[in-house]
């Protein structure tokens, strides 16, 4: 079954990202948010998911969980098979793996990103594809992703010593706001610049990131959780203060803080 017509082709094409609305119905969006609001009471762990933390006008809050796949009988089987992973295949031209994922929570006070590629954090494989969910309304006032159209085609684009756009760059580029609603998918590849401003409304932004890559290419999974594991227990050692980022790229703007601070 084919999730893409040839304007949606066109779009993805022209601009590195693509919208599609309810994509999710009531019912799939109910449950999703279910299994997130689970996966975020899990108490986290040394060896499987990760749990994120930032400090926030109401106190400490998730600010994002990761590798939570292997432990989400009803998600995996959501992720793995079915119309997600037949739609990110479309967009490649050949079947799709999981590379990794992702819950950002940006509750109310939640931290933005400066203006990145993934591209740079996303290593073993050259290029990727990220499916976004929006679990809850994604605005400009709660904190929507922004990209800059047709900026994918240049390869990395002024990367700076955290790994993003340089602000100056950034300055001058041309963005648009995407806003998504609950059940919305929102489609983007590694290389395409992209941003978000903080959570300044008094309601969740809760999303799901989703990324593939061609299955041609290997499953990096573990691996790419195996190194980032080891790479943050390096960071909190080696005093570079690394270990105050989410990702391996200083792109998130919000105060991280641990999980102890956040009890
Ligand atoms: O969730 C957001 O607001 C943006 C996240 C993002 O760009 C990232 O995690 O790389």
């Amino acid at each position: 079954m084919t999730h893409l017509n040839s304007q949606h082709h066109k779009d993805w094409k022209h601009n590195g990202f693509l919208v599609l609305p309810t994509f999710f119905n009531a019912e799939e969006v109910n449950n999703i948010q279910s299994w997130i609001s689970e996966i975020s009471s899990w108490e986290p762990t040394a060896d499987k998911w990760m749990h994120h933390y930032e400090s926030t006008k109401n106190g400490a809050r998730h600010s994002r969980s990761e590798n939570f796949i292997p432990y989400h009988h009803d998600l995996n089987t959501t992720v793995t098979s079915g119309k997600v992973i037949d739609v990110v295949s479309e967009l490649m031209s050949e079947p799709a793996i999981l590379y990794k994922e992702k819950i950002n929570y940006k509750y109310p006070g939640g931290g933005g990103y400066a203006a990145h590629q993934d591209a740079p954090a996303y290593e073993f494989v050259d290029y990727h594809i990220t499916c976004l969910i929006s679990v809850d309304s994604a605005t400009t006032e709660s904190g929507c992703l922004y990209f800059s159209p047709g900026r994918h085609q240049e390869g990395f684009i002024a990367l700076d010593e955290k790994g993003c756009i340089s602000p100056e760059v950034a300055e001058s580029m041309n963005w648009v706001a995407v806003p998504t609603e609950p059940g919305d998918i929102l489609l983007f590849g590694s290389y395409i610049p992209h941003k978000s401003p903080p959570n300044l409304s008094n309601e969740p932004r809760r999303i799901i990131y989703l990324t593939y890559n061609a299955k041609s290419q290997g499953d990096w999974r573990e691996k790419y959780y195996a190194d980032k594991r080891q790479a943050f227990t390096q960071y909190a050692n080696d005093g570079s203060n690394r270990d105050s980022q989410i990702s391996k790229i200083a792109h998130f703007q919000g105060k991280v803080i641990s999980h102890a601070e956040s009890d």
